[in-house]
């Protein structure tokens, strides 16, 4: 009987996924000044069937700490720069794969069943892809891949270690002039998007032991399901891993990864949001923006100010729960109006639909504000 007849089914779809899980011991203790920590992790390249937003069982290669599962997609590696990571990779499958940071570290080929010990210091503070490279984009796309967080050494109110004078003065400014009222922006409100699509005559092929030759992957790839986080649709909005949420002035940074074979233009509605960094680098301007192209393997940093929403018209100095009462004060028949929640969606429109039809099924969330300038939240009550 082949081995793959005994898969798991990876914690997606209704069973709400996670997608911490690989935190080095060092993230839990306070900030010290030591330059160098010693973290272990290990990361199984493993397989598990994947639920998609409509049921349908999905064959996927995975990236998987064996204390949690396997997961879709991999669990996010979060360390301080820095640190030094340990990683165990084994390679439980039956072709070679491999484990590689671009510029970080690579394992190179792991024949089925071997392991290594990589070992490397963490990079500058960013967002990072780690994935499989090999028979690229094939092992990839087929779910091998996941998101790596580095915070700066001081864990300062900046996300970056050596930012551009525009992006120092913005995170600056937050919670310290009258155009940021509130907190500044601190680790904690971080959000990690991370983009991926599934063509499932391709892992079904995968699944059966067939070779998929990355030539006619590319020349036959037509994506049925679009995720953030391995979720699509209903699923993605409604976990708190990937919905921001908070009180206006308190910004968030959202780490969009791009682990799809498209090219991705997500659009976020209620507040503009600042492009603070992409591909590690911080940028010379921090424009704002509502929409923005993330190109394959691209990682852009995005801060949403958690502004008062500018289409809301009235009196700035009254709280919003007296202002507009039918959205933000008001308890009907036992159901809170808040919180006031704002769609992100593709600007591909393609990326909207799930197996093909079901609008909005696919890449999309929402970012909520649960309260006023005040400290108060609204009577949502979560
Ligand atoms: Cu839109």
């Amino acid at each position: 009987m082949n081995r793959r007849d005994f898969l798991k089914y990876a914690a997606v779809g209704a069973a709400a996924i996670t997608i911490d899980g690989c935190i080095p011991q060092s993230m839990r203790q306070q900030p010290t000044h030591h330059s160098h920590r010693l973290s272990t992790l290990t990361l199984n390249i493993s397989e598990a069937l994947v639920e998609m937003v409509d049921g349908t069982a999905v064959y996927m290669w995975l990236f998987e700490n064996p204390a949690k599962g396997p997961r879709f997609p991999g669990p996010t590696i979060s360390a301080q720069e820095r640190d030094t990571v340990t990683l165990s990779v084994t390679n439980t499958l039956d072709e070679d794969h491999s484990f590689i940071i671009p510029g970080v570290v690579d394992s190179g080929p792991l024949t089925p069943g071997e392991s290594k010990m990589l070992t490397f210091t963490a990079p500058a503070a960013g967002t990072y892809l780690y994935f499989d490279s090999l028979n690229a984009p094939v092992n990839r796309n087929l779910g091998l891949h996941g998101a790596m967080v580095i915070l700066p050494h001081d864990l300062s109110t900046n996300p970056y270690t050596d930012p551009t004078p525009a992006v120092r003065d913005l995170f600056n400014d937050l919670g310290n002039s009258a155009h940021f009222p509130g907190e500044p922006w601190i680790p904690e409100r971080s959000t990690v998007w991370l983009f991926s699509s599934v063509d499932p005559k391709f892992n079904q092929m995968a699944m059966v032991g067939n070779a998929i030759d990355p030539e006619k992957f590319i020349n036959g790839y037509l994506p049925r399901y679009f995720t953030i986080n391995g979720e699509s649709g209903a699923f993605a909005s409604h976990n708190h891993k990937t919905v921001p949420s908070g009180r206006i002035g308190q910004p968030h940074l959202i780490r969009i990864v791009n682990a799809d074979v498209n090219v991705h233009s997500p659009h976020i509605h209620g507040n503009h949001v600042y492009v603070t960094a992409i591909n590690g680098q911080s940028r010379e301007d921090a424009h704002m923006v509502d929409t923005y192209s993330v190109f394959p393997m691209d990682r852009v940093d995005w801060l949403l100010p958690f502004m008062r929403p500018p289409d809301i018209p009235g009196d700035p100095n009254v709280p919003l729960r007296e202002l507009i009462r039918n959205e933000m004060g008001m308890v009907l028949g036992g159901v809170p109006q808040a919180p006031l929640a704002y769609p992100m969606h593709g600007h591909d429109e393609l990326s909207q639909t799930a197996a093909g039809g079901n609008y909005p099924q696919g890449m999309v969330t929402h970012w909520e504000i649960t309260g006023d300038l005040d400290g108060v939240d609204f009577p949502s009550g979560h």
